[in-house]
């Protein structure tokens, strides 16, 4: 099994006891992979930048009143080598990797990198989660069948997805740019797309209710989360290849966040797409927080 990272490096700047491997059940998954990006590059930079923001999170969730990393432990494992690999082999070895870590009853928690990464964790879920339906929160639907010639483009990960599993188990949040044929796949597939005009034109607000709601009627019992952070609004979240306007901002997001942990069982979740703004710091601690969040929601 890969190496963990000691506290200088690791997820919180845990002590040995509560993040070595096998004391832990959460586990912190670097994949600094880049290979695709189509406009602003960085994403190879994300997981250390989130683990070094990460020395500045509290261990105390003052909402949950937990300290997880005492309760579950959290492991951080050295970054997984993808440089240079072809695309396939590359998300082959991360499969694997998951499939590995999943079979020891570990959480994995995996920080990107691009986005195409999830393709290949959400692979090893499904395996052993038949019924595992996909939360996306999202700025883009990526599903375009292949993008600037590139069937593993970050654009393109969800379509892959959806070679394996059924389109109708992908709920899609914050969506905002995409092109006319992902829009026509979203309808033929049953896709469930809560676009962000949607979401403030209160088309999912109903009597005591938020959109959120919506998507919880929709999410099987086992979920993945795979958070690009582009998703939330860029006024929070500037540090990312391809921001857009009309995001999602903090509060909503984790409420929504907190109900899916409430109801659903989350069996794994990726956050993937900060790239790095040199002596720009709060995204990077935005995500740190964000994943800090997640465990304390989903565990
Ligand atoms: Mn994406």
């Amino acid at each position: 099994m890969a190496t963990t990272l000691d506290i200088s490096k690791n997820f919180l700047a845990i002590e040995d006891e509560y993040s070595s491997f096998d004391n832990s059940k959460i586990i912190i998954l670097p994949a600094p992979y880049e290979m695709t990006v189509s406009y602003g590059g960085g994403a190879k930079n994300g997981p250390t930048a989130i683990l070094e923001a990460s020395h500045y999170v509290e261990f105390y969730d003052e909402e949950t009143q937990r300290e997880i990393h005492k309760e579950l432990g959290i492991a951080t494992l050295e970054p997984v080598t993808l440089d240079g690999l072809p695309d396939t082999e590359a998300l082959e070895k991360l499969y694997t990797l998951t499939k590995e870590l999943i079979t020891k009853n570990k959480f994995v928690a995996t920080l990107g990198g691009e986005h195409t990464i999830s393709q290949a964790t959400i692979a090893a879920y499904a395996e052993k989660y038949p019924d595992l339906s996909i939360l996306q929160i999202d700025a883009h639907s990526d599903l375009r069948m292949e993008y600037q010639g590139n069937k593993f483009s970050h654009a393109s990960v969800m379509a892959r997805v959806c070679e394996f599993l059924d389109p109708r188990k992908l709920v899609q949040v914050g969506i905002r740019a995409q092109c006319k044929e992902e829009a026509e796949f979203i309808k033929e597939k049953g896709i469930t797309t809560l676009y962000a005009h949607e979401i403030r034109d209160g088309k999912y607000t109903k009597v005591l209710k938020t959109w959120d709601e919506h998507v919880l009627e929709h999410l099987s019992d086992h979920v993945y989360v795979t958070f690009d952070v582009d998703g939330f609004d860029p006024s929070i979240m500037p540090s990312t290849g391809t921001p857009e306007p009309n995001g999602l901002f903090w509060w909503e997001t984790i409420q929504m966040l907190k109900k899916v942990g409430r109801r659903k069982t989350v069996v794994g979740c990726d956050v993937v797409e900060l790239a790095p703004v040199e002596g720009v710091h709060h995204p990077d601690l935005t995500t740190a927080k964000l994943v800090m969040k997640m465990l304390n929601y989903f565990l």
